[in-house]
């Protein structure tokens, strides 16, 4: 048998407030590599679970790891996707508290099969009531047609979610499930008119093609072959060695009807519409008028969404607009027919997803009967998280954008949580409190989202400017209000020079987890994410259902703008930490060890800055502030009693007496531990490892338990 010291030297601790040198992070790293080379792909950090992706399956999540980890305490078994699930749950019924549980991390880090994980083990765990079966099947079912339109290869992950999401699971009084909701946002509608090289659109595509019969493909006017679909070969990609595009076509289809889903052909019919519209072109007349080249594509758009060709011919090449009250038409060019027509794609696509969503909730039972709590599982931060630039990554867009702000609202919220709740548990423990230093990323949230002086602001009145306006002349307003700001940055100097390392089309915002450079190109468009009016007109007419769903009537009589792509995002944002600030947060933070995807390899530069953006140097400062460690007197008593003759075999005065008469037994000083109303505190590690070999020592068979974690 080892002893304490070589095992926990093999596999490290299994919490990082165990580490003796806390600040440091080289140890940091060395433990998760110690653990990831063992399997042991769980972390916490206090209450805090950080996840390591294995990149292969690991024995540890069958239905009797699931009841090991059943109303057991945290800190008593291995750390485990499951006993946060289990402790957030127990904790919503115990202290009566609504629950979130937040998952970020890097592309392909495993946001998503942690929050499979969690739903799967509410699924098989939780009481069951009449609507058991049907909301844990519909909940799970949801997640492959979640996955087949919200989901694509990129270059860093197979199936990487290109949306985000937030899910809403409510119990009744008994603890079952009976109610649920799922919130989307931003989804990377780009991503249906183009992909960068390596990348594919959205997988339900594929898998049309791939797994429809031969029929349905008729119908369609579709034929097998992707390299046939200009929206499909832009990545250069069309199949991916570890995804099944027949298999999981059949899963999808499966999957709606479970969902009770009645609605297939005319989502289809829409599926099929965006590919014909891609290989629709144009030809440019002598005058410069632009008219359509591809009749084919023309009468199957109208067959397949009802819709009539000549208006939509008409809409596709000109652009309607009121002018002192008199409407106009007016011809588009060719690239601005491209445009309207990649516009259309784009809108019918999101708009549809976001039409599919609100299906699958209707699907979902209604919150009834005595419906007291909820936990709010799993918000999924995707798409790219914060990547400070590398010198072969260009610039960043939009979107990216948009995600990094998100991550920055993420950050602020994690480290006030963080904080609010270390206080609280100090101040209910009576243990006086000491300040703790760290970056308060509030200034960077404010550059970008502060009123007139903000950056979506500056965008969105630069949107609104009438005139010429360009990225450029955006760009150009950002340097005059913000030039000079500590984390925002041009190629302008302060003495007028030119910084040479920046294009003249970049800005760079300095993130609370490094720089990155942004080149606007593009982010006028994506934030106007404007429709033709005379667009819209021919979809409200179409006869397919979901689409009068999606464009409505109201929208093109309505002449106000609505708000642009980035404000909403921005009050999206502003709800969604609204509902988070009033829940009990628990947190995922997920690491990604390798690019290529492949199991075993850990890269260290890689983990390293995934640990610096997650703000996890920064966590474990403030969770060990004050103490390492902190243990409920019982849990204490408990474990530790058999090194004490007064406690041993049992205590029968009162706890704190107990835990008192056995650390002076044990020789602790004073300024190692406090004593709280319910807990010890512990101050140093190695005080606690103390006591655990002694505890070996004396009874080899209770120190193992945790030897093999720790
Ligand atoms: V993205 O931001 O949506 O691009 P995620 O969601 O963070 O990303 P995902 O959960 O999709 O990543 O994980 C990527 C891949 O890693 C999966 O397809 C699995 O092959 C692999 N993975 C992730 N977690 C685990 C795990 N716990 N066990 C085994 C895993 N494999
Ligand atoms: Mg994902």
């Amino acid at each position: 048998m080892e002893s304490a010291l070589t095992a926990r030297d093999r596999v490290g601790v299994q919490d990082f407030v165990l580490l003796e040198n806390y600040n440091s992070e080289a140890a940091f790293i060395e433990n998760l590599r110690r653990r990831f080379r063992e399997n042991l792909v769980y972390t916490y950090i206090g209450s805090v679970l950080v996840s390591v992706n294995p990149y292969k399956e690991l024995e540890i999540y069958s239905k009797q790891q699931m009841e090991r980890y059943r109303g057991v305490s945290f800190y008593e078994i291995s750390p485990h996707i499951y006993a946060l699930s289990d402790n957030t749950y127990r904790a919503m019924r115990t202290e009566r508290k609504d629950q979130c549980i937040l998952i970020s991390g890097e592309s392909g880090a495993g946001k998503t099969e942690a929050s499979k994980k969690i739903l799967l083990y509410y699924a098989v765990t939780c009481p069951a009531n009449d609507h058991m079966a049907a909301l844990g099947d519909r909940l799970l079912q949801s997640n492959p047609v979640l996955e087949a339109f919200g989901n694509a290869k990129t270059l860093r992950n197979d199936n990487s979610s290109r949306f985000g999401k937030y899910m809403d699971v409510q119990f009744d009084f008994r603890g079952a499930p009976v109610g649920g909701h799922i919130l989307n946002y931003l989804l990377e509608k780009s991503r249906v008119v183009h992909q960068n090289h390596g990348e594919r659109n959205f997988h339900i595509f594929y898998q049309l093609l791939e797994g429809g019969d031969d029929d349905l493909l008729h119908r369609l006017d579709l034929d097998r072959n992707p390299q046939n679909y200009k929206y499909l070969v832009k990545g250069n990609c069309p199949r991916v060695s570890s995804i099944s595009d027949k298999n999981n076509w059949k899963t999808v289809m499966k999957a709606l009807s479970v969902i009770g889903f009645s609605d297939e052909e005319k989502l289809l019919n829409i599926i099929a519409s965006v590919l014909h519209l891609g290989n629709t072109h144009f030809g440019e007349g002598e005058e410069g008028e632009t008219h359509i080249t591809t009749e084919t594509q023309i009468r199957n758009l109208e067959k397949l969404l009802g819709v009539d060709g000549s208006a939509l011919r008409e809409a596709l090449t000109h652009k309607k607009l009121t002018a002192k009250g008199e409407e106009m038409i007016s011809p588009l060019n060719f690239e601005q027919a491209m445009s309207a027509r990649d516009a259309l794609a784009k809108a019918m696509y999101g708009r549809t997803f976001t039409w599919l969503v609100e299906k699958i909730n209707q699907s979902l039972p209604e919150t009834i009967f005595f419906v007291i709590t909820s936990v709010v599982s799993p918000m999924l931060i995707t798409l790219e998280c914060i990547w400070p630039n590398f010198p072969n990554i260009p610039a960043y867009s939009f979107e990216q954008f948009c995600i990094n702000y998100c991550n920055e609202k993420l950050q602020q919220l994690f480290i006030e949580l963080t904080l609010r709740s270390e206080q609280e548990e100090y101040e209910t423990e009576g243990i006086a409190w000491e300040t703790v230093k760290y970056f308060d990323n509030k200034i960077i949230c404010d550059l970008i989202e502060e009123k007139h002086k903000g950056i979506i602001s500056i965008l969105d009145e630069e949107c609104l400017r009438p005139g010429e306006t360009c990225d450029i002349s955006f760009l150009e307003k950002l340097e005059g209000t913000l030039g000079g700001h500590p984390h925002f940055v041009t190629h302008k100097l302060a003495n007028g020079k030119t910084r040479r390392v920046m294009s003249r089309e970049e800005f760079r915002l300095l993130h609370y987890a490094g720089e990155v450079n942004y080149n606007v190109n593009g982010f006028m468009d994506k934030n106007n994410d404007l429709l033709n009016r005379n667009l819209k007109e021919v979809m409200c007419q179409s006869d397919n259902q979901i689409l009068n769903h999606c464009f409505r009537r109201e929208e093109v009589i309505d002449q106000k703008r609505p708000e642009m792509a980035a404000t909403q995002f921005k009050n999206s944002l502003m709800k969604l930490m609204e509902i988070l600030m009033s829940k009990e947060p628990s947190y995922v933070r997920c690491i990604k060890p390798n690019d290529a995807k492949q199991p075993g390899r850990f890269d260290e530069v890689l983990v390293r800055h995934q640990v610096k953006y997650l703000g996890l140097m920064e966590n474990l400062r403030v969770r060990r502030a004050g103490f390492a460690y902190r243990r409920r007197f019982e849990a204490f008593l408990q474990r530790y009693k058999p090194l004490c003759p007064d406690t041993w075999p049992n205590w029968h005065g009162k706890l704190a007496d107990g835990v008192s008469t056995l650390v002076n037994h044990l020789g602790y000083k004073a300024e190692e531990y406090k004593l709280g109303r319910s807990k010890i505190f512990i101050r140093f590690p190695k005080t606690l490892f103390t006591t655990e070999d002694a505890l070996e020592a004396k009874k080899p068979d209770i120190a193992l338990t945790l030897q093999t974690s720790w």
